[in-house]
């Protein structure tokens, strides 16, 4: 039996340092009105939606701070897009610097329900780049200077009667991330994206930034039968260019809609949750497959290692 939900992913182009965030939440309204339009019940935004992607500049933790985060959430720069969503009786994922109550600093994604509740919160887990400053770099990615290790897990939200888990950029390359949410039975796993298309380290052709980001999904999707929705903010941020390709991935691994420019854009599809099951029932069965002794390396080691002795009689 069908179990729908009209799921929408906004896509952002650039944010520049110049923009401040009114103009932003101006835009993230028109995209929400966009997405009313095609009767969502649900939006998806990007990574750190509010300002431009600061992590690529070096500066201290106290300016990013003052600059870049949010000290609260809701706030009154980001109100009318609560008061709207609510009003239009939507619920969105939203990606934002966060100062914790504890005075820790997170890159943070909430869930935000048709009654305009936060009912679900993430702190990005997986971190790259770099914390020092890298002098031969055109830009940098210092998410390891001014982000801490997220400290929630990788939760799964049961509203709008779906399972959702939630997750951040970098976070769909690894499968772990995955796993675990698929192992807390989700159906649709959401995140929001920033990705530089030059990569600092090493020569990286730039066309294989789409095609990691495009299979980190379907894989994610295919391998734990869900979902999966991705939301980029894209396009040349005061000339630094990060790539598009929002989409939103079928269980099958699939692409159900994707991206075409590198603007603002809303894609759309009324998605069935049910069409997960199939998978869940059958191929990736995981009560009925998953052979978990055999799996200790994955949680007992952080970094490769020596294999394992091999068993010869
Ligand atoms: N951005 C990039 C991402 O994971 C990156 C960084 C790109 C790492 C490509 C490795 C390879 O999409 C963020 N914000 O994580």
């Amino acid at each position: 039996m069908s179990r729908k939900l009209a799921l929408a992913v906004a896509q952002m182009g650039p944010v520049h340092l110049a923009d401040g965030r009114k103009k932003v939440v101006g835009r993230l309204l028109e995209m929400l009105k966009e997405a009313k339009a095609r009767s969502a019940d649900f939006v998806v935004f990007p990574e750190l939606a509010l300002t431009t992607f600061f992590p690529r500049y070096w500066m201290s933790q106290e300016e990013a701070v003052a600059k870049y985060f949010e000290k609260s959430m809701p706030n009154p720069d980001v109100q009318p897009l609560f008061d709207a969503a609510k009003a239009a009786g939507i619920g969105f994922y939203l990606g934002y610097a966060e100062i914790a109550k504890d005075g820790h600093h997170y890159n943070t994604a909430i869930i935000v329900d048709k009654s305009g509740a936060i009912a679900g919160k993430y702190r990005k887990i997986h971190l790259p780049g770099h914390s020092h400053h890298i002098e031969s770099a055109p830009f940098q990615h210092l998410e390891k200077k001014f982000f801490e290790v997220g400290n929630l897990g990788f939760p799964v939200v049961e509203t709008m009667g779906a399972k959702i888990g939630m997750c951040i950029c970098n976070d769909r390359r690894w499968p772990e991330t995955w796993r675990v949410m698929g192992l807390q039975s989700a159906e649709l796993g959401v995140l929001g994206y920033n990705t530089p298309s030059v990569n600092i380290h090493w020569p990286e052709p730039v066309h294989l930034r789409m095609q990691s980001h495009l299979l980190s999904l379907q894989a994610a999707a295919y391998q734990n039968a869900m979902w999966v929705a991705a939301a980029g903010k894209c396009g040349a941020e005061d000339g630094f260019h990060m790539i598009g390709g929002s989409a939103i991935v079928q269980p099958s691994g699939e692409i159900a809609a994707q991206a075409v420019t590198e603007g603002d854009e809303v894609i759309f599809a009324n998605i069935d949750l049910a069409l997960g099951d199939t998978f869940r029932q059958h191929v990736f069965n995981f009560a009925k497959h998953r052979r978990p002794e055999h799996y200790g390396l994955i949680t007992e080691r952080v970094g490769a290692g020596p294999p394992l002795p091999p068993v010869t009689e």
